[in-house]
């Protein structure tokens, strides 16, 4: 049977499909690759240039999560990808579709997560001519991705996909973009005309160690330390190697610490979670090992470690390995390949010298107790308004090991990373590097249809809620309801801060000032329950009302909590993410 000739240009856009078994359509050899790739799901926002990938995926049974804001769609994406370890896709449209999406890939590459953003485009036939939402979008897009590129022909459509999906896992993870004109995912072509790689045999391990000869030397320091202190970061997690750093933390009596997606991996009361100490840590240490997470702002571009101390470095990336400050020794690879290779190579030592080392444990134990007593007056303040500190300390109570923080806000959620300690892997998400308001509501929906059996819980701002909070409808429509908490403090706080301590209360007060929302109305508008909390012994029982109708109803909980503005976290105090 021929191709149906009227799909074949962009003059006919409602010529009927043919549904012809011999011949194939872009928008199905779209979902043909992402099913090969193991994506199950995309999140997206419709337009006209797109729709024969979602004909595609209704053949390939791949889920289609249809949002209100194509920013959601892509945060959902990197999120899906977070906690699936699998790549995330989103799907846009042409022109605003494209631009609406970027803050949501620009997380992502900044935050090193797998997603395919696949843009439509006007068809190659109107190619500069002045067509509807045309826009540069491979031009757009190549500083924020791993690789972005245009797809020329049906043919190469499949073909194109499973060359993005290489690149967002090659090194370092991160995003790739792929700009597809309509009338290539319109046009029919003869099966056997099509290049569709086949799963599991276009894609190589990555699993690599790096150097066999920096295994034996890094194994030599490790068994050869007397105040070890390992940092795992985001990359640890993201590749799925944390269990590798948690057997050689254990196996080696090393301090562990964890940042970004990494945190959680150990709960909180585990022999080798280490949370308070970490710069102090950095100075007293003997041997430092990095691992998964840069020499950024977060770390003070490596300024606060010790230079006395032996410093590795571990990295997918070999370009982050020794930027901004030397190291002793570094290696490029896979986190989890390297560090079980690394304890595999100190286990053949006849002593690996884990018990001389329970000491500097037990100082690090002693000196995290001290400081969480110094933090607990706030913790526990009665103070009205509330003290942020004391909405932090009950969610932090109120966490099961089944439960996965998201933070989205400024000094709200700066405030609650003091607090807040996840009870299990994948139990934490932020926006990480590019510091985005507006990645909780994707997050927590992206966190909900992963793992339908965890119980999702996002803590906003109020200036961050206003962002994205519209997808908790979407979130409600497809089974996937979380509980929102807004540290309402009427201000974009952590700006604020800033403002008024440069300008003074009369010139700072500006460009920083919201409304006083009662959230708690948002959630009922979509079915849901809403609570205003003004009195912190009321946090608590809010909380478990909110988990008791989630369960219930199935729809979203907003809890707004009217914290106080003139309370700040030191870090916004001393403003460390510009120094
Ligand atoms: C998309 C985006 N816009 C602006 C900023 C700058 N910014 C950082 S913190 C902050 C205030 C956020 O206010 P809110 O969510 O209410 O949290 P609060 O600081 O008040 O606790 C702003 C505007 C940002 N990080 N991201
Ligand atoms: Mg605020």
């Amino acid at each position: 049977m021929k191709a149906n000739p009227a799909s074949q240009t962009a003059t006919d856009t409602l010529a009927k499909k043919s549904r012809s078994e011999e011949v194939i359509s872009g928008g199905h050899l779209v979902a043909k690759a992402l099913k090969s790739e193991g994506v199950d799901t995309i999140f997206t926002l419709c337009g006209g240039h797109i729709i024969d990938i979602y004909d595609g995926c209704l053949d390939e049974g791949i889920r289609i999560i249809d949002v209100r804001h194509e920013q959601t769609a892509a945060h959902a994406a990197d999120g899906y990808a977070r906690q699936t370890g699998k790549l995330g896709c989103v799907v846009t449209t042409a022109g605003p579709g494209c631009t609406n999406a970027m803050t949501g890939i620009a997380t992502a590459f900044r935050s090193e997560s797998p997603i395919l953003h696949i843009g439509g485009q006007s068809s190659l036939t109107q190619h500069k001519m002045g067509s509807l939402q045309d826009l540069p979008h491979v031009d757009m897009m190549t500083p924020i991705t791993k690789f972005a590129s245009g797809v020329m022909s049906t043919e190469r459509v499949a073909d194109m996909i499973s060359m993005a999906a290489r690149e967002c896992f090659t090194g370092a993870y991160g995003p790739s973009y792929l700009e597809i004109p309509r009338d290539v995912l319109d046009r029919e072509i003869p099966k056997e005309s099509a290049v569709i790689p086949e799963p599991g045999r276009y894609r190589a391990s990555v699993k690599s160690i790096g150097d066999p000869e920096d295994i034996e030397r890094l194994a030599d320091l490790l068994v050869k330390a007397e105040r070890p202190a390992m940092l795992v970061g985001s990359q640890v997690f993201m590749s799925r190697g944390h269990q590798a750093a948690i057997d050689l933390a254990r196996s080696l009596n090393v301090a562990l610490y964890m940042n970004g997606a990494s945190r959680g991996i150990l709960p909180p009361g585990d022999p080798h979670y280490f949370n308070r100490t970490r710069s102090s840590a950095f100075k007293k240490a003997d041997v430092i090992v990095i691992v998964g997470t840069p020499f950024d702002f977060r770390m003070g571009y490596g300024k606060r470690i010790s230079k006395q101390a032996t410093l590795i470095q571990i990295d997918q990336d070999y370009r982050t390995v020794g930027k901004n400050r030397d190291i002793s020794l570094g290696l490029a690879g896979d986190p989890g390949a390297i560090l079980a290779a690394v304890l595999q190579a100190a286990t053949g030592r006849s002593d690996n010298g884990a018990k001389g080392r329970q000491g500097w444990l037990d100082g690090l134990r002693a000196e995290e107790a001290e400081k969480t007593e110094k933090l607990m007056p706030m913790f526990l303040s009665n103070s009205n308004p509330i003290h942020p500190y004391r909405l932090a300390w009950e969610i932090n109570e109120f966490l099961s090991e089944d439960t996965i923080y998201i933070g989205d806000g400024g000094d709200i959620v700066t405030i609650s990373a003091q607090a807040v300690q996840p009870r299990g892997p994948g139990n934490w998400m932020d926006p990480g590097a590019l510091g985005s308001l507006g990645v909780g509501t994707g997050f927590a929906m992206a966190a909900g249809l992963a793992h339908p059996q965890k119980e999702v819980i996002c803590l906003y701002g109020d200036g961050s809620f206003g962002m994205t909070a519209f997808d908790m409808e979407t979130a409600n429509r497809f089974g996937a309801p979380y509980i929102a908490i807004v540290g309402n403090n009427s201000h974009m706080n952590q700006i604020r801060y800033g403002q008024v301590t440069k300008y003074g209360e009369q010139r700072g007060n500006v460009g920083n000032k919201l409304g006083d929302v009662p959230f708690g109305t948002f959630a009922e508008m979509l079915g849901g329950s809403g609570q205003e909390i003004r009195d912190p012994n009321e946090i608590q029982p809010a909380l478990q009302r909110a988990r008791e109708s989630v369960k219930s109803s199935g729809k979203s909980a907003v809890i707004n909590v009217w914290v106080d503005p003139n309370e700040y976290a030191p870090g916004t105090k001393a403003q460390t993410m510009y120094k």
